[in-house]
C-alpha cells in the first residue's frame, strides 16, 4: 500500500442528483442495457502511459508532476508506480488497463536487460492482477520514444533495428500471453516518413506487412487467443503515417494477407487528425469486418495536435457508441482512455476524477446510443431509405445486371428517378431528443 490516493475514497454510483464528488452519476457498472451490463458493454481500460509515466511534460516545458516514483529508472520506482496504479483501478473500479514496456520498466538501453526487467515488472503486475480482479486489456511495444527508433521500427532502413523491433514485440507479446491480455495493439508512430527524398516507402511497405506476418504467425505458435491490434493515426510523430486510418489499414492488411487475424484499435482524435469523425472510423471498420478496440480520447478542436484529453462530450460519444452497437459491441476489445490529465493538474484526485468524468461521459453515451437503438426509429428511417433495394427487379439488377441490361430496363420501363428528402435535420432532431 501506497499513500498517493490517501483520503481519496472508492467512488460508487450515487445518482445523477447527488453532489458528492467521488462519485458515478451515470456509471452504474451493473445496470443492464440490451441485455447487458454496463461494464461489459463499456469495458473501460486505464492507460499505464498517460497516467503513470508521463511526467507532464509538453513541446515547450518538461516535467510538473513530482510524483513518488519519479525518476523512473529503477525497478525499485517501477514497482511503486505499480502499487499506485492498481490502487487507482480499485479506486475507480476499472476492470482493464493498458500498458507499454517502456511504461512498465525502467530503460536501460540494453535489450537483455530491458527483457529481465520486463519479465519481473510484469510478474508483479500479473501477481496484482490476481489478487484484484483486475485484467489487461492490451499490452504493447513503445517503438517510438528512444532514438534508436528514430526511422522507424519495422519500416526503418536498417535491419538491426528491424531485429531489435522482432525481439521488442516478442518480448511484449509473451508478458501479454502470461498476463492473460485480451489483446496486443501496435500503433506505429514512427512507421512512416519525413520526406521522401531519403525513403523507399515499397520497400518499408513490404517490410512492415512481413513484420505483421511474423507476428501473427508467432501469436498462434505461443496460442495467445487475444486479438491483434494495429492503431491508424495519421501523422505525429512522423510527418506521414503509413497506417492512416480505418480504409487504408483495411487496404494494408489485405495486401499482406492480414484481414482475417488483424483488426483495428480506433482512437477518437486521430480520427480527428485524419479529417474523419470518430463515429466514421468506428462504421468504417465495422463495414470492413475489423473492428475491434477503441481509445476514448479526445483532441483540442483548436489546437492540430494530438492532445489526448479525457471525453466530455456527450453527444459526440453517442455517436460513437452507436455505431458500436450496431457493430454488435465489443468482444476482446473495450474503452481505453488513451489521455492525460493537463500539465497543471498536479493532484492526485485530478488524475481520479478524469477517469471519473469521462466513464460517466461514456455512460451517457452509451446510454443515449442503446435508447435510440432499442426505440428503432432511427434504423426505421434508414431502413425506409434503402426500400426500393428490397424489390425483386432492384435485387435482380445488382446479381445478373450488366450496363446493356439495365440500359434496356431504363428504356423500357421509362425510368426517371424522383429525389426524395435525405430528412437530415428530422434526424438530428431525433437524435436530439436522446442526447
Ligand atoms: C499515440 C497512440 C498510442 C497508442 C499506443 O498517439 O495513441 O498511445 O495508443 O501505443
Ligand atoms: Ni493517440
Ligand atoms: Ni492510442
Amino acid at each position: 500500500m501506497t499513500d498517493f490516493f490517501r483520503d481519496i475514497p472508492a467512488v460508487t454510483y450515487v445518482g445523477p442528483n447527488s453532489d458528492v464528488e467521488f462519485g458515478f452519476r451515470h456509471y452504474n457498472k451493473d445496470e443492464v442495457i440490451l441485455g447487458k451490463r454496463m461494464e461489459d458493454h463499456l469495458r473501460f481500460a486505464v492507460a499505464w502511459w498517460h497516467s503513470f509515466a508521463w511526467e507532464g511534460g509538453d513541446p515547450f516545458g518538461g516535467q510538473t508532476f513530482l510524483r513518488p516514483w519519479h525518476p523512473q529508472d529503477s525497478m525499485k520506482t517501477a514497482r511503486i508506480k505499480a502499487d499506485v496504479a492498481f490502487e487507482m483501478f480499485r479506486i475507480l473500479g476499472v476492470p482493464f488497463y493498458c500498458w507499454h514496456d517502456a511504461d512498465v520498466r525502467p530503460e536501460t538501453g540494453n535489450f537483455a536487460d530491458n527483457l529481465k526487467t520486463l519479465n519481473e515488472i510484469t510478474d508483479y503486475m500479473a501477481e496484482k492482477q490476481a489478487q484484484t480482479g483486475i485484467r489487461l486489456l492490451w499490452g504493447t511495444a513503445n517503438m517510438f520514444s528512444h532514438r534508436r527508433w528514430m526511422a522507424g521500427a519495422s519500416t526503418n532502413p536498417d535491419p538491426e533495428v528491424f531485429a531489435f523491433a522482432a525481439a521488442t514485440v516478442k518480448s511484449c507479446l509473451d508478458a501479454t500471453h502470461k498476463m492473460g491480455g485480451q489483446n496486443y495493439v501496435l500503433w506505429g508512430g514512427r512507421e512512416g516518413y519525413e520526406t521522401l527524398l531519403n525513403t523507399d516507402l515499397a520497400q518499408e511497405l513490404d517490410h512492415m506487412g512481413r513484420f505483421l506476418n511474423m507476428v501473427v504467425e508467432y501469436k498462434h505458435r505461443i496460442g495467445f487467443k487475444g486479438t491483434i491490434l494495429v492503431e491508424p493515426k495519421p501523422q505525429e510523430p512522423s510527418k506521414h503515417q503509413y497506417d492512416y486510418d480505418a480504409a487504408t489499414c483495411f487496404g494494408f492488411l489485405q495486401k499482406y494477407g492480414l484481414e482475417k487475424e488483424v483488426k483495428l484499435n480506433l482512437e477518437q482524435g486521430h480520427a480527428i487528425l485524419a479529417g474523419h469523425s470518430f463515429e466514421h472510423e468506428i462504421a468504417t471498420a465495422a463495414a470492413l469486418g475489423v473492428f475491434g478496440s477503441i481509445d476514448m480520447n479526445r483532441n483540442d478542436y483548436q489546437s492540430g495536435w494530438d492532445t489526448d484529453q479525457f471525453p466530455n462530450n456527450v453527444p459526440e460519444t453517442a455517436l460513437a457508441y452507436y455505431e458500436v452497437l450496431r457493430a454488435g459491441g465489443f468482444t476482446t476489445g473495450g474503452t481505453n482512455f488513451d489521455a492525460k490529465v493537463r500539465r497543471q493538474s498536479l493532484d492526485p484526485a485530478d488524475l481520479i476524477l478524469a477517469h471519473v468524468g469521462a466513464m460517466d461521459t461514456c455512460a451517457r453515451g452509451l446510454k443515449a446510443a442503446a435508447a435510440l437503438l432499442q426505440s428503432g426509429e432511427l434504423e426505421a428511417a434508414r431502413k425506409a431509405r434503402y426500400a426500393g433495394w428490397a424489390t425483386p427487379q432492384a435485387r435482380q439488377m445488382l446479381a445478373s445486371g450488366t450496363l446493356e441490361s439495365i440500359t434496356a430496363e431504363v428504356l423500357a420501363r421509362g425510368i426517371n428517378p424522383q429525389p426524395v428528402s435525405g430528412r437530415q435535420e428530422r434526424l438530428e432532431n431525433l437524435w436530439n431528443r436522446y442526447v
